[in-house]
């Protein structure tokens, strides 16, 4: 008989709680029933209300994903409240999912909160090797608390809280909003603005940085492989390999040419770059699932782009 499964997702009803709820219409087994909440079910800053809505639907598994997520710019603003929002957000889900006595709980840290001066590849065991990047300071130590109450809900109740680790993601339904959002939304909501306006597309910062890219369909799975089978105290990483990295520079082509973008193409490098790299190994995660395959990166995007195009009208821009 299979074993009754409860998860429930915070953050669901954002881009990675999106994709999720996409892929598990698919891969849902028998035994398993999946709650997916966001903000206007229960706003997680406050303990009645998490307590409420948990109790309500007593999970046997947590996957918590609910935080104030944002790009470069939006975490160079907004610093300290997204410290203190997010702090508040996981001190309770945490302290509601040992009172309900969860079997599993795995929350979403990201390869952003490691040390800026560092040895690269990074491997999961460096997070705490030293200060993050100022850019994202708050953000950093807001998710590097989650790892502290990883380990210290274990070593003092036993509580089985673990965290995965996914590197940049990008996808249907994410932030497109031109100030707050991440590279891949941010370019693709001002590449459909140029088109419209016939103006120059503006890059901000050199383009030289590198980053890993995960479409958030290929993490959906990973996540779910995650809540069903990844039993281990340590964190694991959720990335594409270290050959998939690609410069900013390289990206903008790909967006570019997805969207048919004939206009001139201009770097602002008055603008923050931000990290240069955050290089992860996915030796672990290898270890696990070494035939993986992730979607390609111009794939991925042109996904986006058609999920940008038909939902223009409903996307946070
Ligand atoms: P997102 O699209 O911005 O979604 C954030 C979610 O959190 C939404 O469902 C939102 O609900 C919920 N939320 C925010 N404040 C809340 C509150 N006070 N009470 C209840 N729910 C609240 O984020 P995402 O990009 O999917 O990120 C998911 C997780 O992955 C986050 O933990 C993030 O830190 C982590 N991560 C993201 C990236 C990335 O590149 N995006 C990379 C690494 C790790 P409403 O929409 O209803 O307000
Ligand atoms: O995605 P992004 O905002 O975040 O920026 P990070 C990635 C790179 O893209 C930076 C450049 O070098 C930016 O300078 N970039 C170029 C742009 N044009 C644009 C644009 O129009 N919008 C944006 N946003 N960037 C974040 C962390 O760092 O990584 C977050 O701040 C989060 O906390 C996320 O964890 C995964 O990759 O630099």
């Amino acid at each position: 008989m299979e074993e009754k499964m409860t998860v429930l997702v915070t953050g669901g009803s954002g881009m990675l709680g999106y994709a999720l709820q996409k892929v598990i219409k698919e891969k849902k087994r028998p035994g398993e029933e999946w709650i997916f909440i966001g903000s206007k079910d229960a706003d997680l800053r406050e303990i009645d209300e998490t307590r409420t809505i948990f109790e309500k639907h007593m999970p046997t598994h947590v996957i918590h994903l609910a935080a104030i997520v944002g790009g470069v710019f939006k975490n160079m603003k907004n610093t300290c409240d997204i410290l203190l929002t997010n702090q508040k957000i996981n001190l309770n889900v945490y302290q509601v999912c040992k009172e309900i006595k969860v079997k599993k709980l795995i929350s979403c840290l990201s390869t952003c909160v490691y040390p800026d001066k560092i040895t690269y590849p990074i491997t999961e065991s460096m997070l705490h090797d030293g200060p993050p990047h100022p850019s994202n300071f708050g953000y950093s130590f807001a998710k590097r608390s989650i790892d502290a109450m990883n380990k210290c809900y274990r070593w003092q109740y036993g509580c089985p809280f673990v965290s995965v680790i996914p590197t940049s993601i990008y996808g249907p339904n994410d932030i497109f909003s031109v100030e707050d959002a991440h590279v891949i939304p941010g370019l693709i909501n001002k590449v459909r603005m140029c088109k419209r306006a016939n103006t120059p597309l503006v890059v901000w910062g050199t383009g030289k940085p590198l980053r890993q890219f995960i479409f958030s369909y290929d993490l959906a799975q990973l996540v779910i492989w995650a809540i069903r089978e990844y039993d281990e105290e340590d964190n694991i990483f959720l990335s594409v390999d270290e050959k998939d990295e690609i410069s900013i520079r390289e990206l903008v082509e790909v967006i570019v040419e997805e969207y048919g973008f004939k206009g001139e193409v201009v770097f602002d490098d008055t603008k923050t770059d931000g990290q240069y790299k955050k290089t992860v190994s996915t030796a672990k995660l290898r270890k696990y699932l070494p035939d993986f395959k992730f979607t390609p990166i111009r794939e991925g995007i042109r996904e986006t782009i058609r999920w940008f195009e038909d939902n223009y009208d409903i996307a946070r821009t």
